[in-house]
């Protein structure tokens, strides 16, 4: 098929707007004469992770025994040691009963290979300090169990034969080892005697053992990094030697302390080579480093008998699609029963993903992000290619009834284009407005994710269309709002009266101010030639909310503060519980000193608002919260998360309003932060004079 001819633009133009795709060449060493760049280590070192995209995870211990259940708890997995209050010496005959007889590395390694896995990740060692593998440093492992079988030595060799990467978890943290400190808060066990520099050094001999004794290890994936004896000068060295024993070995962001809470992020001051967020997928992916989000096929790390809240094979396979397309990895976990075998639920999910993979794999492995902003049907793009030819992975989700997939926005020539679940069928392409069409079948390829692939000449040159960047989509006062391009070498022409922008609507030079409700669509132009959608958004002029009738009693300074004790996974109706304490606070924020854990505190109280305007709140926390302002929900932050940060707006008008932060730390860090600033301008910790209470 002819190449489908890009829109009359010059050679030279199609280089000005290059995407953000940046394709990583799986290997990219330096000519053999010089040393390696830092960054060239990375990539060449990242090189089979970046190819390989999909990993499984495993969580297993003695865990698995209790199943989740403790007492009249029945909502537990690998943390019921501490959650559970378990005292060393009552979990550590667990130690006699593992045995798990039906354990098959062969077979874990077969399922992890049939549904499409290149590398398994497994619990060395857990919070709980048992050791699935035979440590000279320990008698706290499976050699000492009826077990007595070396089960990472079963699984690194059965690894080798499948030809998967065996990598290792390790915990930082150790609740068994006398040595380690913090001890629990609520366990009776003496700190006496513990020198937790002693346990530094078990725990660079375990790491020693694990990166000697089993061969090449792809990955050490540490965490538990959290508690504040870990420090960075543990950190780097930790890193180090695991680099010095396997210079090609991946470290996680976990080794030091350098992670941002469950959104982690690397930070270059710190050790670790890639970011782990967990439990959800970076809107954005995390741009410019290489990541990886793991996750639970259930609500639980560790086998969990009761626990049946198992995402669907669509959820998940749309999850991994999700995550390549913001050029990251999924490693999507299993926790294993105490015989040894994979819960049903997930053996099955393993075989319909690998079912789905066997088709569409390519799109998977190997692929960078998405060089489109977004796309205009219910899907994904991955990228795959170099300088001469590039293929689009269009992942559709939902088929189109029109028999029409369009791409926007795209510059380059497409060669052709086909379905991964045929590949021989050339597919229809022509160009049509800024982008391309392709005629596909009536019928889905899949019913979960079809995939066309799209072939065109050279890297990907994309027109997205302009950002319309504002503070705010409502207002009360005039607003102003920026028109963006990705190259200043495209003019932006934009409307305010709803009509699609042309070449001779208005040339955006300048913040358009807004004095009324108003749509503005905007759209990018080269050499008089519109060359992407138009993008709009409106803004709403919205009448301030009156301010509220102070008590009879009258106003004083600070804040009402009732403090809960609790073991919540999201937040309680505080209304319903009887606070330890209560008390007044000037701020709205966590006391000083270590963080508190399995606490709930309610803030109440009224916001002074010195004029009318639309006000834009920050909430930080970790774990969850939720801000109020006058009884309606502005912010919900809530669940188990690391220190992030949820926006909101709400207009107000000059006075008094109430105001409600509700706010849970379960287990690890804890934040609180809540800031706020009239749209459009710099955010602040709210004012000690503007909170006030009931006399
Ligand atoms: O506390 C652990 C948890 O048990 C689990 O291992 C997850 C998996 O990444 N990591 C920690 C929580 O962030």
């Amino acid at each position: 098929m002819s190449p489908i001819n890009a829109p009359a633009l010059g050679l030279a133009t199609l280089s000005l707007v290059l995407s953000q795709a940046t394709i990583a060449s799986p290997d990219a060493r330096s000519p053999a004469n010089r040393a390696l760049t830092a960054a060239e280590d990375h990539d060449a070192r990242m090189g089979w992770w970046r190819e390989a995209r999909f990993g499984l995870f495993i969580h297993w211990g003695l865990y698995a025994i209790p199943a989740g259940e403790w007492g009249e708890g029945t909502d537990y997995a690998e943390w019921i040691m501490n959650s559970a209050h378990i005292p060393v010496e009552q979990y550590e005959p667990f130690v006699k009963q593992f045995n798990p007889v039906k354990f098959d590395a062969d077979d874990w390694v077969r399922m992890a290979k049939d549904a499409g896995m290149k590398y398994i990740v497994i619990t060395s060692k857990h919070h709980d300090g048992f050791c699935l593998f035979d440590s000279a440093l320990t008698e706290y492992d499976v050699m000492s169990t009826p077990f007595a079988r070396d089960i990472l030595k079963e699984l690194s060799e059965a690894c080798e034969r499948g030809g998967i990467r065996m990598c290792w978890y390790h915990s930082i943290m150790d609740w068994h080892h006398p040595d380690y400190l913090p001890r629990r808060g609520w366990e009776s066990r003496s700190a006496e005697g513990a020198d937790y520099d002693r346990y530094v050094e078990y725990l660079r001999g375990q790491v020693t053992e694990l990166l000697t004794n089993y061969g090449d290890i792809g990955v050490m994936w540490f965490d538990g990094q959290w508690e504040g004896t870990w420090t960075h000068e543990y950190g780097q060295p930790l890193y180090d030697l695991c680099r010095q024993l396997q210079p090609e070995v991946i470290v996680n962001d976990r080794v030091d302390k350098g992670r941002k809470g469950h959104s982690g992020v690397v930070d270059d001051k710190y050790a670790g080579d890639f970011g782990t967020p967990e439990q959800h997928i970076p809107a954005t992916g995390l741009p410019g480093v290489d990541w990886e989000t793991c996750m639970t096929m259930n609500r639980h790390w560790g086998y969990n008998k009761n626990d049946d809240a198992w995402k669907s094979t669509e959820d998940l396979i749309r999850k991994l699609v999700d995550i390549a397309s913001k050029n990251g990895n999924f490693l999507l976990n299993v926790g294993p029963k105490a015989d040894g075998t994979f819960p049903e639920p997930c053996v099955t999910r393993l075989r319909e993903i690998g079912k789905w993979m066997k088709v569409n794999g390519e799109a998977i492995y190997g692929t960078s992000a998405s060089p489109f902003s977004e796309l205009p049907f219910n899907g994904r793009c991955t990228v795959k290619g170099g300088d001469q030819t590039t293929t689009l992975y269009l992942h559709a989700f939902d088929w189109p009834s029109d028999g029409a997939l369009d791409v926007h926005g795209i510059g380059n020539d497409c060669r052709r284009a086909y379905l991964l679940a045929d590949r021989e069928e050339d597919l229809p392409v022509m160009r049509r407005g800024t982008g391309v069409r392709i005629v596909v079948p009536p019928d889905a390829p899949d019913a979960i994710c079809s995939v066309v692939a799209l072939e065109i000449t050279g890297r990907p040159v994309v027109y997205d269309a302009p950002q319309i960047v504002s503070a705010s989509e409502v207002f009360v006062r005039p607003l102003s709002v920026e028109l963006q391009t990705p190259s200043d070498e495209l003019e932006i022409r934009y409307t305010l009266d709803g009509t699609d922008p042309n070449e001779g609507s208005a040339l955006y030079d300048k913040p358009i101010t807004l004095t009324d409700t108003t749509l503005i669509k905007a759209r990018s132009f080269h050499n008089g030639r519109a060359v992407s959608e138009a993008a709009e958004a409106t803004f709403s002029r919205v009448t301030p909310h009156p301010d509220v009738a102070r008590p009879e009693g009258g106003l004083r300074p600070g804040l009402r503060c009732e403090v809960f004790e609790g073991d919540w996974n999201e937040l309680p109706q505080f209304a319903d519980l009887q606070p330890s304490t209560v008390e007044t606070v000037r701020t709205i924020e966590l006391p000083g000193g270590p963080a508190v854990e399995y606490v709930g505190r309610r803030f109440r109280g009224y916001l002074r608002v010195p004029r009318d305007d639309a006000y834009l709140f920050a909430l930080t926390s970790d774990d969850g919260s939720r801000l109020f302002i006058d009884g309606v929900e502005v912010i919900d932050n809530d669940g188990l998360h690391g220190a992030e940060e949820r926006r909101g707006v709400v207009p107000l008008a000059v006075g008094f309003h109430r105001i409600k932060v509700e706010y849970f730390n379960k287990t690890g860090g804890a934040e609180l932060r809540l800031r706020f600033a009239p749209v459009g301008r710099e955010l602040i910790d709210i004012p000690e004079q503007m909170l006030m209470q009931e006399r």
